[in-house]
């Protein structure tokens, strides 16, 4: 029986995957390097939108699985964070509304975010796949499946470094999206990674944990997979089937 990692030697090894980060896909580098036009920006923000919209229902289910009061008295913030809080009181309208206006920055009207018209069936199966993953495991592991955003804050800092000078076309107040999250990022990951180095304490609960956080980077990179082929590639599904006359 292989030896458990002490709490800083599990961390280190939970940060080393951070080289599967899809901050590192084609379509990241392409973004940062201001080589995606306005279609392709707008290809991206329609289609991340699914995740975002599913993400307080992720959320949710994990509070479903969890039976620990404490925990669901700090991970229920991440809702009130998305979908906004019930009353004026709550710091913004969430972050859905703010991807919203990210989206109309970009010239995707609201309507064409909400009626999802532009996700890729590639995008809704990762999507998917994470949503029904937290909400049939157990809510440790649902938990550990968030720590993705151990690496979030690069992707966000170079969003808001790299966008105003390669898309002076994008109102800078469309950015707010990306603001919010490098403080809820921080937030969320400290809550998230304390909750898995307690909970993933035996050699072979760790190599679990390494495995739905690579399922996780998965998910992550899956989408981006779907929207290169269909906006950079110009490969949508079915794109060279005949429609009938
Ligand atoms: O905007 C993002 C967000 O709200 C979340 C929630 C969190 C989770 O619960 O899995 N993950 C996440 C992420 C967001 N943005 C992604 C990006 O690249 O803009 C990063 C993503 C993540 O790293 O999981």
């Amino acid at each position: 029986m292989a030896d458990a990692w002490t709490p800083a030697e599990f961390e280190q090894q939970l940060r080393a995957l951070g080289r599967y980060y899809h901050v590192h896909h084609p379509f990241q580098v392409m973004m940062y390097e201001g080589k995606l036009n306005a279609e392709q920006l707008r290809g991206w923000v329609a289609n991340r939108f699914y995740y975002q919209v599913t993400i307080p229902r992720k959320d949710a289910a994990l509070l479903f699985n969890c039976p620990d009061r404490e925990v669901r008295r700090q991970w229920i913030q991440r809702i009130l964070d998305h979908d906004g809080g019930p009353n004026a009181g709550h710091v913004s309208d969430g972050g859905i509304e703010a991807w919203i206006r990210l989206g109309e920055a970009c010239g995707v009207p609201r309507e064409e975010l909400l009626d999802q018209r532009h996700v890729l069936p590639g995008v809704r199966f990762a999507v998917d796949a994470y949503i029904n993953f937290v909400h049939t495991a157990d809510w440790r592991e649902g938990v550990c499946s968030s720590l993705t955003e151990l690496f979030a804050p690069t992707a966000h800092k170079q969003r808001l470094q790299s966008w105003p000078d390669h898309y002076p076309w994008i109102d800078n107040a469309g950015l707010q999206y990306f603001r919010n999250r490098l403080t809820e990022a921080h937030r969320d990951v400290d809550h998230g990674l304390a909750l898995t180095l307690q909970h993933f304490t035996t050699y072979e609960q760790q190599q679990r944990a390494l495995k739905i956080l690579k399922f996780k980077l998965d998910v992550l990179w899956s989408m981006l997979d779907a929207i290169y082929l269909a906006y950079v590639q110009h490969m949508p599904p079915y794109f060279n089937v005949e429609e009938p006359a």
